[in-house]
């Protein structure tokens, strides 16, 4: 139990010729912003250090490798992991990384109030394609640069919360949250890049952000569980981004939303114990749940 400060740090867009000191820059002015505002714990989106490049071709992978990180912590972003153990404040960071051994990821880590990676998540759900759709603007290439994460879903004890990981796409796949809640988690935490336009996906410019709120409030309902969600947003080389960076309640309900498309924090003070009610009677898992119904959901 206990109540915390939580904080989503929305970031505008961040232009192809930024660099990443610059990013840090202001992602740490983000974070004293939020720790001067009472966070505890401050939320990041997903591919927080770059623009979000795969919206772009190149023809060999490597050509994008200034945007991936080969190890976290990094020099680039040594500033950022200072503040936040100057200030006692943990934080959740997306990035793209490339291992040792050359593979390539759509990654995020829990950092606690001391400075020190708690956890590690490699995305599941990758959107868009891996072929080169070269007449249009904006392409959607993770299925080209990134690999299928293979850490599964974890929850990792951080400063006291325990916190489950997800990255901006399987925020829309109810069996993320679940596979969180079931592991005891009290937050889910995810950053998000949703472009306006994505090849392929049919739905109205209006409906993209309807479809975000509710993605992220049916996910906190259905399984008792904050949701924080840090977008990037606004224009990035010419391509819009919706922002909404928004705390959801166990109940379902929006207890704090940004208000514009850029660098923008929001804070809400957050009790734990509004989850109680919702796992003691209707989502008693142990009383009303039913697996061996559930089957077909992994069978097919
Ligand atoms: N970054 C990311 O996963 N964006 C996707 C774009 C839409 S894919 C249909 C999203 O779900 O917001």
């Amino acid at each position: 139990g206990g109540t915390f400060g939580l904080a989503v740090a929305q970031v505008g867009g961040i232009q192809p010729s930024e660099s990443k000191a610059e990013v840090v820059e202001r992602l740490t002015g983000l974070l004293r912003d939020a720790a001067a505002r009472g966070a505890d714990f401050v939320v990041f989106p997903e591919l927080t250090l770059t623009t979000f490049f795969p919206r772009y071709w190149v023809d060999d992978n490597s050509g994008m490798d200034a945007n991936y990180e080969t190890s976290m912590p990094n020099d680039d972003v040594a500033p950022l992991f200072a503040a936040g153990r100057d200030l006692g404040v943990g934080f959740y960071l997306g990035y793209a990384e490339l291992t040792p051994a050359g593979r390539r990821y759509n990654s995020s880590v829990t950092v606690d109030k001391e400075g020190a990676i708690t956890g590690k998540y490699r995305k599941v759900h990758l959107p868009g394609h891996d072929d080169n759709r070269a007449t249009l603007r904006s392409q959607h290439l993770e299925k080209k640069y990134f690999e299928v994460g293979d850490l599964g879903f974890g929850v990792f004890p951080t400063d006291g919360l325990n916190i489950g990981m997800a990255l901006c796409n399987d925020r829309r796949w109810p069996e993320v949250y679940r596979a969180l809640s079931l592991q005891g988690a009290d937050l889910v935490v995810l950053g998000y890049n949703t472009p306006m336009e994505v090849p392929g996906w049919q739905e109205e410019p209006h409906a993209k952000m309807a479809t975000h709120l509710l993605s992220l409030q049916a996910g906190a309902y259905q399984n008792s569980v904050w949701v924080a969600a840090a977008a990037k947003c606004g224009y990035e080389d010419g391509v819009y981004m919706i922002g909404g960076s928004a705390i959801v309640a166990p109940s379902g309900e929006i207890v704090a939303k940004a208000m514009t498309d850029g660098d923008e924090v929001v804070v809400a003070q957050v009790d734990l114990d509004m989850a109680r009610p919702f796992r003691e009677s209707v989502f008693d898992f142990a009383a009303h749940r039913r697996p061996e119904h559930y089957a077909i959901l992994v069978e097919r």
